[in-house]
């Protein structure tokens, strides 16, 4: 008798007629073999051994560097299901137009079989996936980003119940390239690509998309955020789970470093991208669905990240970064400067005088979090931790403060609801336009937003200590361009008063759009931040604001009846507060 993955393995492969089936293990024999076979044909380049042991670059396809949100569906029965918030496609006509590109894809391909894990091994809140793809990287990938193989196949047993998704590289043309969901199935198909959040399913496919349709059903959240736990030098430690757009700063906040002035201080990482929180014993408690980091490469350097410098040593891949003729990688930020001479991420010869970028801007890194030095103790806890604060966060040069708090849970939904920030080089499409990004689940959430926002507000009465809700922005800039607050390890300054604020140990001030430190309340000792800037970086700009609230407003009404009428009584609220 064979199990209902068995079959569907079977119908994969007569659509796709591969040359072999491979059912992958996850054990680190067939990880090396895999990685021998991509060497033997140019898919991995060696990095060099002796300071990069285990690493490899990657290069990808010029066209395929990043997420293609114009090209990623949501295939729900109802058109209104998927809501304004994404592309839809009728599941009859996607099956049709889709398929036709799957039949006969694999033909002289591998298809590797990877069954896989999100979250921890016993947690009862991990979730098993299988991955049928003909991208032996997406295998390896796989295999540093998921709990993989033996151990997922072992927890599904002859169930039915895991998260099918097909992928084939296709012939990698944007013109033939899709990715598309089927919530109602808990299905993925994904053709065309072989980039990160398009082809590793796990992640934004499966842990965030149909996860998030899931989590509607069933009462819970998955989200697009890193987990981190500050521990002070009492010994308390407070957990705060964070969402910031793609490329604006959760990785580095997770596993940030206290600064020189900072002693007593440690900082704990549990996710750096994903996080599935559950309501248990009158809190949210979150876990990361996911084993691995699939980080930004550009602007990581020992100062800005030493936690993610120390990660990536060793057991990485590397993608559309540069090589240097000492065979290790470079991206633009990088420690010690551009080398002399380079390979550009196309593999093209480079020097700093040609006047391009040496890594794409959206390369990228796969390392296993188990490396990392600051991974909490908690980190693969089955019960997740608990969360005291929620932050949402955006790229904004102007106009947001750098931290400010929520009244009560339903104005901290508004204020994730109207969250906005400039666009990065992690989709394709412009870079730095500021656009509307609901809690940066904008290109994530599998389902109709105004419904999102609903269950988000009915989320805050089903615990009876819901996390407290803070809004911050580390991106604001001087007229002259730069920086005004220094971001990276100095962040750590903004989240202690958040921590203070979550256990009532600080005051705040009033304005319309929320509760804002006075300006002594944050620690400037050490920084060169004058208090003149932190009092720019806290102001109300009453005049912006409203300009903000109009956008907003507009943003909103595309949701109609689905919009909750507390979230438009909230839009009206700030208004009203903005003119008075
Ligand atoms: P995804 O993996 O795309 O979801 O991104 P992410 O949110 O994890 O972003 P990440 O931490 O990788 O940061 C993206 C870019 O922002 C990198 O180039 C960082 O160096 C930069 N960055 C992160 N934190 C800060 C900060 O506090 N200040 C400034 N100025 N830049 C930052
Ligand atoms: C993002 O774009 O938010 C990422 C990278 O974390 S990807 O996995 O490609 O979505
Ligand atoms: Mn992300």
């Amino acid at each position: 008798m064979s199990t209902p993955l068995e079959r569907w393995v079977d119908e994969c492969a007569g659509i796709t007629r591969p040359k072999a089936v491979h059912w992958c293990d996850g054990s680190q024999s067939e990880y090396d073999r895999l990685v021998r076979e991509m060497l033997a044909t140019r898919t991995l380049v060696e990095l060099n051994q002796q300071e990069y042991p285990g690493c490899y670059l990657h290069r990808s396809d010029p066209n395929d560097v990043a997420r293609t949100e114009h090209l990623t569906f949501l295939c729900t029965r109802n058109k209104d299901d998927a809501g304004p918030n994404n592309n839809w496609m009728s599941p009859p006509e996607a099956k049709e137009k889709v398929g036709a590109l799957f039949a006969g894809a694999m033909r002289e391909r591998t298809m590797y079989v990877v069954p896989y894990l999100m979250g921890p091994v016993s947690s009862p809140y991990s979730q098993v996936g299988v991955e049928i793809t003909d991208s032996p990287y997406v295998a390896v990938s796989m295999r540093i980003m998921t709990r993989m193989g033996k151990v997922a196949l072992d927890r599904l047993g002859a169930s039915d119940y895991f998260v099918k998704g097909l992928h084939s590289l296709g012939d990698l043309s944007p013109d033939r390239r899709f990715i598309l969901h089927f919530p109602e199935e808990r299905t993925i198909w994904s053709v065309g690509s072989g980039y990160g959040g398009n082809a590793l399913l796990g992640k934004k496919c499966h842990a965030l998309r149909i996860a998030s349709w899931m989590a509607r059903e069933e009462g819970w959240l998955a989200e697009h955020m890193l987990i981190v736990g500050i521990e002070e030098p009492s010994g308390r430690t407070t957990y705060i789970a964070a969402a910031f757009p793609s490329a604006c700063g959760k990785t580095n906040l997770a596993m940030l470093v206290p600064p020189a002035s900072h002693k007593g201080y440690k900082v704990w990482t549990v996710g750096d991208d994903i996080a599935w929180m559950n309501p248990a014993d009158g809190q949210l408690r979150a876990i990361n669905p996911e084993a691995g980091f699939f980080g930004v490469a550009p602007g990581t350097n020992s100062k800005t990240n030493p936690n993610m410098m120390a990660t990536i040593g060793k057991n990485s891949l590397f993608t559309n970064v540069a090589l240097t003729p000492r065979g290790t990688p470079y991206w633009e930020g990088m420690d010690g400067g551009p080398p002399p001479e380079a390979l550009d991420w196309q593999g093209r010869p480079w020097t700093p005088a040609s006047g391009t970028k040496a890594a794409h801007p959206n390369s990228r890194f796969t390392t296993p979090a188990h490396q990392c030095p600051s991974m909490s103790p908690a980190w693969e806890s089955p019960a997740g931790v608990p969360i005291s604060a929620i932050v949402f966060g955006g790229r904004r040069a102007t106009l947001m403060p750098l931290v400010f708090q929520s009244f009560n849970w339903q104005h901290g939904v508004f204020l994730g609801a109207t969250m906005a920030s400039e666009t990065t080089a992690a989709a394709t499409s412009a870079v730095g336009v500021v656009r509307q990004d609901p809690m940066a689940m904008l290109p994530f959430c599998g389902y109709n937003m105004g419904d999102y926002f609903g269950h988000w507000l009915r989320m805050g009465t089903r615990v009876a200590t819901p996390p407290q809700i803070f809004r911050v922005n580390w991106f604001r800039q001087g007229r002259d361009g730069s920086y005004l607050w220094p971001g990276f390890g100095e962040n750590l300054r903004v989240l202690r008063w958040i921590v203070a604020r979550v256990h009532g140990e600080v005051a705040a001030a009033d304005t319309p759009i929320g509760q804002v430190p006075r300006a002594g309340d944050i620690d400037l000792t050490g920084i060169d931040v004058s208090r003149a800037t932190l009092e720019e970086l806290l102001a109300i700009d009453r005049a912006g604001w409203l300009e903000a609230a109009a956008a907003q407003d507009k943003f909103l009404e595309q949701f109609g009846d689905r919009l909750p009428r507390e979230i438009r009584e909230e839009q009206a609220a700030l208004v009203k507060r903005l003119r008075a």
